[in-house]
């Protein structure tokens, strides 16, 4: 495990990307579940995905600019869409306008500027019509009684959903060559899993997927969020999440990575009007890395698949300081 994490721990810094349909609506990823949109409601963000400005090769030499040594892109988040060409679904941008299969050009164009490449997989699916609803899932809402989950999943059978996930964790970590890292988000907590509205290992068939993803990529470093606690081999590291920079202190000693948004949501929020600062996005990262975690910082692209003007002038006062300190 030491072993595997010598890159990682020695990068510090890293870039979260979260793109999908989401991008498009331009109000949040959780958009779907925020304003209780059905498939059909929804339908028209994958109608209308075209990133047609969608270069990551622009992406890549803005993070290696800012001095960031690896990235992790969403390749299917809670909404259920792959920006990948999977077998195992038709959800999928190469059948939008795109065309093309989206993960494979961010994998080409961040190995090529030199960085580790990651992917995230939601294990939450908002689409898939086998995955059971929970309390977070668009349709459930406030209605959290027990006779509206059996209605809602009448027919849903959630082995089906595991074996997709294994399917398309396979296709994943087979079909792009080496992946540095995989994040899996996420499981709730124990006392949500009792009441029985929340998900973790037993619904995720955790250990099989851990076991999977160690055979498919010996070398790759998977965070913590697939309810693993109980298994031996199971996450490398943990993801204190959007935390303030006094609550980095206590992870001291552990093997930690803080992932933090330029402006509260992590898809595209053009409307957002809490940025933070330049000399905020640097504090973080001070504070992380003399903490002894790593920094990473999300961009939301733009539906078309741009970092907003706003993303790039802090990537860019970032930049101007490694170039001046380090
Ligand atoms: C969370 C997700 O629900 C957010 O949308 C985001 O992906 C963040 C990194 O993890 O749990």
């Amino acid at each position: 495990k030491k072993q595997r994490l010598e890159w990682w721990t020695d990068a510090r810094f890293g870039m979260f990307i979260h793109f999908g349909l989401y991008s498009g609506a331009a109000r949040h990823e959780w958009v779907k579940h925020n304003e209780a949109m059905t498939d059909a409601q929804y339908q028209k963000y994958f109608d209308e995905f075209n990133p047609d400005q969608f270069d990551p090769t622009k992406w890549a030499k803005e993070a290696k600019a800012a001095g960031m040594k690896y990235a992790v892109l969403t390749t299917k988040h809670h909404e259920g869409f792959c920006l990948f060409d999977s077998k195992y679904t038709d959800y999928k941008a190469t059948n939008t306008k795109a065309k093309r299969d989206l993960v494979r050009e961010y994998v080409n164009a961040f190995r090529a500027q030199g960085l580790k490449v990651g992917f995230y997989y939601s294990l939450l699916d908002w689409h898939h019509p086998d995955y059971t609803m929970d309390n977070c899932h668009p349709l459930v809402q406030k209605d959290t009684s027990k006779a509206n989950y059996t209605r809602l999943n009448k027919g849903r059978d959630m082995a089906k959903y595991r074996q997709y996930m294994i399917n398309q964790v396979t296709e994943l970590l087979t079909n792009y060559g080496k992946i540095d890292v995989i994040w899996l988000d996420w499981s709730w907590s124990k006392e949500d899993q009792k009441k029985g509205v929340g998900k973790g290992a037993k619904d995720w068939g955790s250990v099989e997927l851990i076991k999977l993803i160690r055979k498919l990529q010996p070398g790759i470093i998977v965070n913590n969020r697939l309810d693993l606690a109980d298994y031996k081999d199971g996450a490398d590291f943990e993801t204190p999440e959007q935390v303030s920079t006094k609550e980095l202190a206590p992870y001291r000693g552990r093997t930690w990575e803080t992932c933090q948004t330029f402006s509260g949501s992590w898809g595209y929020y053009r409307d957002e009007n809490t940025w933070k600062t330049h000399r905020q996005l640097l504090d973080l990262l001070i504070t992380s890395v003399s903490n002894g975690g790593n920094l990473i910082l999300n961009v939301g692209p733009t539906g078309r698949g741009e970092f907003d003007y706003r993303a790039t002038n802090a990537l860019d006062s970032l930049a101007y300081w490694m170039h001046a300190n380090s």
